[in-house]
């Protein structure tokens, strides 16, 4: 490593050997960065400094920052971090708050500084916190004043808690209030380290997904700049939390790198979501498809003839739920799919390119290609391993699944797609959901789609169930919408109706009903829940 401004070395050691990385490649001109790169001063003093100062960056429940104010905010926050906590750079700061200005401020201070971000969903408990801090050494924490309760468990419990700073109360302003103005930023290489994404892992140890400055700034000047259409005009709102890379992205980068404003709330319904978009006029909205579901039936309650583009990604979006979608707002759905190994989108469409159904193609500075368990490339219309390339690449940190993950310079992000004769690339299962039922190879998703489209179904969920006859059988978990009746009637209503829909042998052989379905703080359906609970369905019937 040429030239790191980091004294903690630990993340730089920890990279995954540079064979086993993925290949990069940089074939956008934008993608051509410095060597020296500190992502923060990139989206907030070169914005100043390009006279964007006066203009809003953050909107929060409480307070209105321009960039200007922001910037001050995260200077003073920097200059806390390095004056009370004596970090030095390259150490990690596990940040734990919901979306809020402070807990964005936060995450810009920490870079801007030179430390490695840790940040955490708030929903984490204090046995998941501790693996991480174990995992990513944390050396400091900063963690919103309401959250504190989990976090202090989990310090407890380790032999060297890292030290701790709660913000977003009195004490923590006025810390705040006594820092200079003004922080140098911490001159560091692009390829320092700057982000430890921990994924979502539905079972098992987490991955730590390793980010550098220069990742950074490489989402923003793809996704948001060629689909997206970004410009400082815009406004942007939605879901996904900060600690998930799709909000990160979405909700704080994205904004700041074209010099427009976000719209950072805490606890949005459905309801309060579009509340909120009438509200302050946004123009941008990113969300999981099941809260887009959610949102169709109220959408004509609101005035949202502000919103022009609308991004689902995180799950994949069932044709049903876009033509909905489509119908109450007029707005065509920008379907994408991003993941944490590669720090945001990289296939999707916009506009009139958008093919309903398929994701999209590759966006301008990524490629793609269908794999096969060789690691050979299929050709069109033949299902097999998503790979993927870009700027940004799978890099866990110390830990062997790097070599599941990368194959001939490709991550592989675990889907199995299919591309057609036009290169537009086809979700259809995750590879681990795949169900194999007597022979055939059934996409839940695929069955769910079909159960979508019925009028009673307002979700679902479909795996494959242990069968000593088939091996597995199709499983489907149904929550059915006001004024509908479960039952055996509506079981036959159900299967009758996947099966004029799709092929009949992927008809789900059996359907229980559900008042909800388990789910992340980020959307997804977690579909191992579902697979227990099918197992044990089985083992007492
Ligand atoms: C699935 C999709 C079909 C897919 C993410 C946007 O979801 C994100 O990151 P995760 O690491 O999960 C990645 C996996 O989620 N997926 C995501 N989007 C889609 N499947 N269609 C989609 N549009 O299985 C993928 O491998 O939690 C999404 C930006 C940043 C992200 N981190």
């Amino acid at each position: 490593m040429n030239g790191t401004a980091y004294l903690d070395t630990f993340a730089n050691d920890n990279l995954p050997p540079r064979e086993q990385w993925p290949e990069l490649i940089f074939e956008l001109d934008a993608l051509h960065y410095p060597e020296r790169l500190n992502c923060a001063a990139e989206l907030l003093d070169a914005m100043v400094a390009h006279g964007q100062g006066a203009s809003v960056a953050i909107r929060g429940a409480a307070v209105t920052w321009t960039y200007a104010e922001l910037s001050e905010k995260v200077d003073r926050i920097a200059g806390l971090l390095k004056a009370e906590l004596q970090l030095v750079p390259g150490n990690r700061v596990l940040l734990r708050g919901a979306n809020n200005p402070m807990m964005a401020a936060c995450v810009l201070a920490v870079w801007k500084a030179g430390y490695v971000a840790v940040p955490t969903m708030p929903l984490l408990r204090a046995k998941e916190l501790g693996t991480i801090m174990e995992l990513a050494r944390v050396d400091a924490v900063l963690c919103a004043a309401d959250l504190r309760e989990e976090l202090d468990l989990a310090c407890d419990a380790l032999d060297a808690p890292p030290r701790v700073l709660s913000f977003n109360e009195g004490a923590f302003d006025a810390q705040l209030a006594a820092m200079p103005a003004r922080f140098e930023a911490v001159d560091t290489a692009a390829e320092d380290v700057c982000l430890l994404s921990f994924t979502s892992g539905t079972t098992g140890r987490p991955k730590g997904t390793m980010h550098f400055h220069r990742d950074v700034l490489a989402i923003c000047d793809c996704f948001p700049r060629s689909t997206l259409g970004a410009t400082e005009n815009d406004v942007f709102v939605g879901t996904p939390p900060l600690a998930f890379t799709f909000g990160l992205g979405g909700l704080l980068l994205f904004p700041l790198r074209v010099g427009a404003s976000t719209v950072l709330l805490e606890k949005l319904t459905p309801d309060a979501l579009l509340a909120a978009i009438a509200q302050y006029r946004a123009t941008v909205c990113f969300t999981a498809p099941t809260f887009y579901r959610q949102m169709t039936p109220l959408a004509a309650n609101h005035d949202l003839s502000s919103l022009t583009r609308t991004v689902s990604a995180g799950e994949a979006l069932p044709l049903q739920t876009r033509q909905a979608w489509q119908e109450a707002t007029g707005l065509a759905m920008i379907d994408g799919i991003g993941s944490t190994e590669m720090l945001h989108i990289f296939i999707s469409a916009a506009g009139d390119a958008i093919r309903p159904g398929a994701t999209g193609r590759p966006i301008p500075g990524y490629r793609a290609c269908i794999l096969d368990d060789d690691g050979h490339p299929l050709g069109a219309n033949v299902v097999g391993r998503l790979a993927v390339k870009g700027p940004t690449g799978c890099r866990y940190l110390a830990d062997p699944r790097q070599l599941d993950a990368v194959c001939n310079g490709w991550t592989l992000t675990g889907d199995a797609y299919r591309m057609d004769d036009d290169g537009y690339y086809w979700y259809q299962a995750r590879l681990d959901d795949m169900i194999i039922s007597a022979g055939y190879n059934i996409a839940g998703p695929e069955v769910e789609d079909a159960l979508l489209q019925h009028p009673a179904v307002a979700e679902c969920g479909v795996v494959g169930a242990p069968d000593p006859e088939r091996g597995q059988l199709v499983l489907a978990y149904v929550v059915l919408r006001p004024g509908h009746e479960a039952g055996p009637g509506m079981t036959k209503t159900l299967q009758d109706y996947v099966k004029q829909t799709i092929a009949p042998y992927k008809y789900p052989r059996r359907i229980a009903f559900r008042s909800a379905l388990p789910r992340t703080e980020t959307g997804k359906l977690q579909r191992f829940k579902l697979r227990q609970e099918a197992r044990q369905i089985v083992e007492t019937s």
